[in-house]
């Protein structure tokens, strides 16, 4: 299988830098040239600090658990849609399915932006589009692709997918989820990417527990890359990794499953908020899901 055409794999997957010559075999002069490049980069980074301080600690990945538990179940399957077709690809969910619901014509195959290729996904929803019951009597709405339900307790699942935002995109202090990973039968999400008044932000939710990431910003009208790394676990070795444009912006590490409820779980992209007046148009390109990293970035 190769569908990942040449500028998809260079997004999803960037390549080793290629090595430095060995120092010993470079010039003198050359080597005291990058002394010097070094010394001024440090002596710079220092002065940075200082100004504006660097008391925030840097992501790193959520701890490696030692014995995570082995999962007898199938690895989760490889799906891909560059939206390049005539229509979406056969994996997702009609738009009468679950909680992954669109009404007619909120979902359209679109030349208006690609990330790459010559088409995306877009997606609009209006007032009063599927709409249901909120928490504390709101209303929600949404449009949502739904990418299907899997038993993937115990395992690994990896998601990529860009995004744009349109320029003329309402920016309001209402709630707005663009993308969320949920267990079938559970009503809170397990992670959940979020845009509200101009904050990008991701939730991560288990175990009654919510915590709160702040994620980079990004200009409306320019596309985001995002990778999603979840361990689906009930215990501690559960975890939920995400990438930003090639950089690792937000990792947790403990349960991200509840025990009692189905062995089930989903990722869903689209708009999902809290029922307002104005629409909201979102784009989405090059939407993939598999078992690990490798499967889906080399196939
Ligand atoms: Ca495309």
């Amino acid at each position: 299988m190769n569908w990942l055409d040449t500028e998809t794999k260079s997004i999803l997957w960037k390549e080793p830098e290629p090595k430095l010559a060995s120092p010993v075999h470079r010039p003198v002069a050359e080597r005291l040239v990058s002394l010097l490049r070094c010394a001024r980069s440090c002596l710079a980074l220092i002065l940075l600090c200082a100004l504006v301080g660097c008391s925030e600690k840097p992501i790193t990945s959520a701890p490696a658990q030692t014995n995570p538990t082995v999962s007898t179940n199938p690895p989760a399957p490889i799906l891909f849609d560059d939206f390049e077709s005539s229509k979406l690809a056969e994996f997702w969910l009609p738009a009468d399915y679950g909680s992954g619901r669109y009404a007619p014509g909120a979902i359209k195959l679109s030349t208006n932006y690609a990330r790459t290729g010559k088409q995306s996904v877009e997606v609009t929803v209006h007032e009063g589009d599927i709409e249901q019951a909120g928490d504390d009597d709101t209303k929600v709405e949404r449009a949502d692709l739904d990418s299907g339900h899997f038993p993937l307790l115990d395992q690994e699942t990896w998601y990529a997918f860009s995004f744009l935002i349109p320029r003329d995109f309402p920016v309001v202090d209402t709630r707005l989820v663009i993308g969320s990973c949920k267990q079938t039968d559970v009503s809170r999400p397990i992670m959940a990417q979020r845009y509200r008044n101009g904050k990008h932000t991701l939730t991560v939710e288990s175990h009654g527990k919510k915590e709160d990431y702040k994620l980079p910003g990004f200009k409306q009208g320019e596309w985001v890359d995002m990778l999603y790394r979840l361990r689906y676990s009930t215990g501690k070795d559960g975890l939920v990794e995400v990438w930003m444009n090639g950089k690792l912006v937000a990792a947790y590490s403990g349960p991200t499953a509840e025990e009692g409820f189905r062995n089930a779980f989903y990722h869903k992209i689209g708009l999902y908020r809290d029922r307002m007046k104005p629409p909201m148009t979102i784009y989405f390109d090059n939407y993939i899901m598999g078992p690990s990293r490798t499967s889906i970035s080399r196939q």
